[in-house]
């Protein structure tokens, strides 16, 4: 692996177009720009969200007019949309990938492409895909300073897991190789036995076959993504541990009790297998209803960078109450505009985890993961007795709606799973809502105090903000 610092100068192979970024147009001798006639009046972000309106045959023929439309038209992510959107033969998920989602949409082999060379377009709108594409990973995922490196764990006992590391990440370095999917679960494997089987990737349902094809030769910035929290039963895999079968893989046993097991059939979604090229991978977020998780690595390998929960990641806003996060479209433009300084900031912590490896991400955490390699994962999240607080005050306030992956005639998540702890876990919910009781008196405490007393005004006199995000033993997600 090459160990280039973030700062030093990369190479990127030139544009299949010849197309250039903007700055070009300044030293040119010639601008395609200049015969666009009216629609030199829009910018190019505004051509192109035109250009999103147009149906498939007015986007070709507005291609072929001129240099400039041409390459506009040419732009993948257009006819992303419009295959993902529209096209029957997508929705049916059993199809040939083309290597782009234009030739795709269109049924053409690499022979029958148009090559009009646009050397003198210039627009960062189009270039900066391809770029976000072929820049290098290494840069950003490497030479990971000490003081930052997630701790690599060999082994790890339920007990030291609920005293001193349930609130931290750590790579578990040997739990998987056990597994009997470990052994069979490469692409081939996976193919001879379930490749007519459409597993979900974001808002498509693609066989295995037609994903394996389309992961092998996209050259997406952001490539599609399979997550399917379906598998289990797709794949009729055994994990149940009272059954007389043999499973197929298991929790680390390190991690301990799930205590949304005392929900039975009506827990939320916690499985999820995990399918996809370099470079693709999770934008920042906190895993669903505070719980943490673990990230098992059958093949491949991913890069993982961390923040704890009241330090939102640099590029990264969200609002008050945490219900909407906004930051950068996709994983490359992040690590380009941000990684520097998200290294440089306290809390931040990344690792590589490699094949068979086990990564935890503790409840609340923040974290981005770009897939290094092609690689398969699974994961699942869980409850251990350290966060039940956390999970009681997550269900209970259930902040703008954001209690989520229960089955919507579920009405009550925080009702229910008060019932099955006191059936289970008597003793233990009495202690966790004793606790979220003071909780819950602390922060009435701080609002008075805040707001002036009781009758709500500010003895500033003034606006005022108040979070409870800076609290360290609060958790408000
Ligand atoms: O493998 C990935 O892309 C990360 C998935 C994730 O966010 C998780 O396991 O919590
Ligand atoms: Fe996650």
């Amino acid at each position: 692996m090459t160990q280039e610092p973030e700062d030093s100068p990369v190479t990127i192979p030139s544009h299949p177009l010849g197309l250039k970024p903007s700055g070009n147009q300044y030293t040119a001798v010639s601008n395609a720009r200049d015969s666009l006639g009216e629609f030199q009046r829009l910018t190019d972000e505004a051509l192109v969200v035109l250009l999103e309106y147009l149906e498939s045959h007015l986007l070709r023929n507005l291609g072929a007019t001129c240099k400039a439309l041409y390459a506009f038209c040419r732009l993948d992510d257009l006819w992303k949309a419009l295959f993902i959107e529209s096209h029957e033969v997508c929705k049916q998920g059993n199809f040939q990938w083309h290597g782009t989602w234009r030739s795709t949409y269109l049924g053409l082999s690499q022979d029958q492409l148009s090559q009009v060379r646009c050397e003198n377009v210039f627009s960062d709108v189009l270039y900066r895909p391809f770029l976000c594409t072929h820049t290098p990973l290494s840069p950003y995922t490497n030479n990971i300073p000490p003081s930052n490196a997630i701790a690599r764990l060999p082994n790890l006992t339920a007990t030291e897991f609920l005293e001193s590391w349930s609130d931290k990440p750590f790579i578990l370095t040997q739990t998987v190789p056990e597994w009997p999917v470990y052994s069979t679960w490469d692409t081939t494997h996976l193919l001879e036995k379930y490749s007519t089987v459409k597993f979900r990737a974001e808002s498509v349902d693609w066989s295995l076959a037609t994903y394996v094809e389309y992961m092998a030769s996209t050259t997406d910035e952001s490539p599609l993504y399979l997550f399917d929290r379906s598998f289990m039963s797709k794949m009729t895999l055994n994990t149940d541990p009272s059954s007389t079968a043999p499973l197929d893989y298991w929790p680390p046993t390190c991690l301990g009790e799930d205590l949304f097991d005392v929900l039975g059939p009506n827990r939320p979604d916690s499985k999820w297998l995990i399918i996809g090229p370099a470079r693709s991978g999770s934008t920042y977020h906190k895993d669903p209803n505070a719980t943490s998780a673990w990230n098992a690595v059958l093949r491949g390998s991913k890069y993982w960078i961390m923040f704890p929960s009241a330090t939102p990641p640099p590029g990264v806003y969200v609002s008050a109450d945490q219900s909407e996060v906004t930051s950068p479209l996709s994983i490359a433009e992040w690590l380009l505009g941000f990684h520097a300084e998200a290294r440089k900031t306290p809390g931040c912590v990344e690792g590589i985890c490699g094949e068979g490896e086990v990564l935890h991400v503790p409840s609340g955490w923040w974290h981005l993961v770009v897939n290094l390699a092609a690689s398969i994962a699974i994961t699942q999240n869980f409850v251990p007795r350290s966060h039940l607080v956390s999970v009681l005050m997550f269900l209970k306030d259930n902040v703008a709606d954001q209690v989520s992956g229960f089955r919507k005639d579920i009405s009550d998540p925080y009702g229910l799973f008060v019932e099955g702890m006191r059936e289970k876990h008597t003793e233990l919910l009495e202690q966790a809502l004793a606790e979220l009781e003071r909780k819950a008196e602390g922060r009435k405490r701080k609002w008075d105090a805040a707001v002036g007393g009781v009758d709500g005004k500010s003895s500033r006199g003034g606006g005022f903000s108040f979070g409870f995000g800076d609290d360290s033993d609060e958790e408000v997600s």
